[in-house]
């Protein structure tokens, strides 16, 4: 594969509801896509990360740095097998992987219409319809939360995941339980304990949760081993995996049963398959992370979720739950039963709106 040119762009898109974690909140995304042209296709990318270095170190500032500097001209270098040479390539630069994701991920979408076969096929994906939940952020008042959550039941997503912090967990979740017993519950932290929250950390046991996701600290999975085993709760780690081999570690030591996948933070599809084998192997679930993507991403993460080992419902949800208006035709709807159906067409499977995405652009680059 020929790369002819590379284009960088950032966009800016408010979302319709802002979102709020224990790090922080946000209500303006700013995303760099990435589009690349070879061998008389196009392929879009796009960086995961977030406006300020909270949930890891990578902003898209760091991303377009990187990006421009370093990612993009190795990748006009020469000509490449395939986009896990790419990765290859790749591999020297430390971190960033966010960054990577983009390009590499942008490769495979043209690869998959080289081949004249749907992204999900490329990667491996053997799913047609997949599972979906909700992430829903910190709220003003309870009330606010209950009435959110009822919504989104309603409208058929399978799981309901509620950011926790200090301060809104237990008394949150006692009331989400009571109002809605049967629901599929979990809650994410995004580090916002340590291990002298244990006492506190075991309430969490008496709301049959799905899971805990990352309750301690972003880049340790020795505190979680320690903490799983107090616990019966299911801890299922997103920061602090990387790749295969913190997969692998954090497994073998007991940190996690349960691994929240995202495209940007493992590095790209390449990695990410790799990741779903170790996973696969040893029994443990994974499922797909979301990072507020626009359509671009959000097709990305359609693709990977159809890969055979993700059997939980994932952060994946529908287009309008983010943006008025998708970068992408048509936009990612979700079923009355809470699936999406995974594109059977050629390539992303779903067509980039080069209109509205020249309407939200704010800079671009271009590199040949
Ligand atoms: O921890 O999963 C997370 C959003 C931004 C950063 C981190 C996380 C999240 C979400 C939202 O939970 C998932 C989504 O709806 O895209
Ligand atoms: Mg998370």
């Amino acid at each position: 594969m020929t790369i002819n040119r590379v284009e960088l762009r950032e966009i800016q898109m408010p979302l319709v509801h802002s979102f709020e974690t224990s790090f922080g909140k946000t209500t303006l995304r700013r995303i760099v896509l990435v589009r690349v042209d070879a061998e008389g296709l196009t392929g879009w990318g796009e960086v995961t990360a977030g406006e300020a270095p909270l949930y890891s170190h990578e902003t898209f500032e760091t991303a377009w740095h990187v990006l421009r500097e370093f990612l993009v001209p190795w990748a006009l270098e020469h000509d490449w097998a395939s986009p896990a040479e790419l990765a290859a390539r790749f591999r020297p630069i430390r971190g960033h992987n966010m960054a990577k994701a983009a390009l590499e991920n942008a490769l495979w979408v043209i690869e998959a219409q080289q081949k004249g076969i749907p992204l999900a096929k490329a990667v491996g994906g053997t799913l047609e319809e997949i599972p979906c939940g909700v992430s829903i952020g910190i709220q003003s008042n309870v009330e606010v939360l209950l009435e959110k959550i009822a919504r989104e039941v309603s409208a058929g997503y399978q799981r309901i995941k509620v950011k926790v912090k200090p301060g809104w967990d237990v008394n949150v979740l006692e009331r989400v339980r009571t109002e809605f017993p049967r629901i599929s519950l979990m809650a994410d932290a995004n580090s916002a304990y340590t291990l002298a929250d244990l006492e506190h950390l075991k309430q969490f046991d008496r709301f049959y949760l799905m899971m805990i996701e990352q309750p301690l600290g972003w880049d340790d999975i020795i505190d979680h081993a320690k903490l799983q085993r107090e616990i019966s709760t299911p801890i299922c780690l997103d920061e602090s995996i990387h790749s295969a081999d913190d997969a692998r570690k954090a497994i073998d030591l007991g940190a996690c049963k349960i691994i929240n996948m995202k495209l940007g933070r493992v590095g790209g599809f390449t990695s990410a398959r790799r990741l779903h084998e170790v996973c696969r192997t040893r029994n443990i679930p994974v499922w797909c992370g979301g990072m507020l993507e626009s359509g671009i991403g959000r097709a990305h993460n359609v693709a990977m979720s159809s890969l055979p080992g993700f059997t939980l419902p994932g952060d994946v949800s529908a287009s309008r739950r983010y943006w008025t208006e998708d970068i992408i035709s048509p936009e990612v709807t979700v079923s009355p039963h809470g699936t999406i159906r995974v594109p059977q067409t050629p390539g992303l499977g779903y067509e980039p709106d080069l209109d509205r995405i020249e309407k939200v652009t704010t800079r671009k680059e271009q590199f040949s």
